[in-house]
């Protein structure tokens, strides 16, 4: 679901390729949000039938696709599920990008109808058909909210000692508290409740990954033919911030530090992503409960990979009022050591990876408008405070072990 998007097209390429019949269910909705804002990737993106004709000619392999809204179309869909009886269905179908979410009330609405019900339509599509599925969705590392406060954020649970009129009862596993910070994001933590709630009462075996930000553009598959380029949005609505930063210096525009740039954040390659999935996939839970992975490999302040960027390429920086309702700066230690015990080979930020974006930058730097590079909506409509950040201090539990760069 999903599988024509920044993640899962390449996702389908690389399951193909590694022996797996993969089906596309996508309803070109993210071309249609271009059309919609006056934007496009600054890659050119061929349209799904070219693609996969070409991935035809070069592979030998069929992915089919069929244009279905999954929010909106829920017979078409849990019909060609109950024909298809996939082993497992791999969630990106979802309007992912946090300040499109925040735009005004249509896209607030949009986001949340669109993502609960997309969400909720598989689930419910998997008990009426009665099938036994693996269910495997990229959710957020931004359902924790990006403050580990001195601890590390583990993967999906706490454990916690219920203190009721003095008295310590036993320890339980509890989700880990949801802090979303925009609509979006509170529609990855609304998702995690229906999870909960269909494993407990169909055991439903669902693997949520709670991935941090994707950078990168190509992957070996994506490589193959100019045909098969991956999506690269860099406007301030869909753009992530540190491929972003990349297009920007190709472009010889100052990197765009929102506020202090103190925003820590959980990374990860394109590269590592589908590898994450594959992973997932290859290796499926039993379905006692959700099984939730922490999908990053490192951390960075937004500041650090300004100036990683900025040594690498000469680019400026400037520092910018920051749209976004977010502390001035965060603490952000992640356990994600699960994908890692499953054969994960972590890709960190190195130069130069970070070379090969600037030059895929420069050979389409003609696809773009920079009228659309700082076209982020404000969170509040009035003026946007500095949330002071929380200094509290506990002692470290555990160290991020996949940190690198820091
Ligand atoms: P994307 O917008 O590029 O891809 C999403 C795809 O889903 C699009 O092709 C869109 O057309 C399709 N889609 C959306 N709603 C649909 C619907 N109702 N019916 C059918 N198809 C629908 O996003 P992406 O960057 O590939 O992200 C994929 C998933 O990974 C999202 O759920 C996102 O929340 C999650 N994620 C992305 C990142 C990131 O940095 N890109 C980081 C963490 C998590
Ligand atoms: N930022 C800047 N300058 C920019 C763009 C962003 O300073 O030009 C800052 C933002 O203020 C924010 C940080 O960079 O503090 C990250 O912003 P982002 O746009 O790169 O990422 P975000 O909005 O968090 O969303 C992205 C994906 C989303 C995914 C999320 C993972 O769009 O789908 O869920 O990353 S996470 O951040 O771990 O929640």
């Amino acid at each position: 679901m999903g599988g024509d998007g920044f993640c899962g097209w390449p996702t389908s390429l690389h399951l193909s390729r590694n022996k797996m019949d993969v089906t596309i269910i996508d309803n070109l909705s993210r071309r249609n949000i271009d059309n919609e804002l006056g934007t496009c990737s600054l890659t050119p993106v061929a349209t799904i039938e070219e693609r996969l004709a070409k991935w035809k000619s070069i592979s030998g392999d069929t992915i089919q696709h069929f244009n279905i809204d999954i929010a909106q179309e829920y017979t078409r869909l849990a019909e060609l599920i109950e024909r298809i009886q996939p082993d497992t269905i791999v969630h990106f179908a979802e309007q992912r990008a946090a300040p499109y979410s925040m735009m005004g009330s249509k896209q607030k609405r949009y986001t949340v109808n669109n993502n609960v019900n997309a969400t909720h339509n598989i689930l419910c599509a998997i008990v009426e058909k009665d099938l036994d599925i693996h269910l495997v969705h990229l959710g957020t590392m931004g359902v924790y909210g990006y403050n580990s406060e001195g601890f590390s954020i583990s993967e999906g649970y706490i454990d916690v000692d219920v203190v009721q009129e003095g008295k310590r009862s036993s320890t339980r596993s509890i989700l880990h508290p949801m802090y979303p910070g925009s609509v979006y994001h509170t529609t990855k933590c609304l998702d995690e409740v229906m999870f909960y709630f269909y494993n407990k009462n169909d055991q439903i075996r669902i693997t949520d990954l709670h991935q941090g930000i994707v950078w990168g553009t190509n992957t070996k598959e994506t490589h193959l033919d100019p045909i098969l380029i991956n999506r690269f949005d860099y406007d301030g609505m869909y753009g992530t911030v540190l491929n972003r930063f990349l297009m920007q210096s190709a472009l010889g525009y100052p990197l765009t530090i929102y506020g202090t740039g103190g925003q820590t954040r959980a990374f990860i390659h394109i590269e590592n992503t589908i590898e994450c999935i594959r992973l997932a996939i290859e290796n499926p839970p039993d379905g006692d409960r959700v099984r939730i992975f922490n999908q990053a490999t490192e951390t960075h302040s937004v500041e650090e990979l300004a100036r990683f960027v900025s040594n690498l390429t000469g680019a400026k920086i400037e520092y910018l009022e920051n749209p976004r309702r977010e502390p001035v700066c965060n603490d952000l230690n992640v356990i994600a050591d699960s994908l890692q015990e499953l054969g994960l080979h972590p890709i960190c930020l190195q130069g130069v990876l970070c070379e090969e974006e600037v030059s895929i930058a420069r050979k389409y730097k003609h696809q773009c408008d920079v009228s659309k590079i700082l076209n982020s909506p404000p969170w509040r409509k009035s003026p946007v405070q500095e949330i002071p950040s929380k200094t509290r201090f506990f002692p470290q539990k555990r160290t991020h072990k996949n940190r690198c760069n820091k």
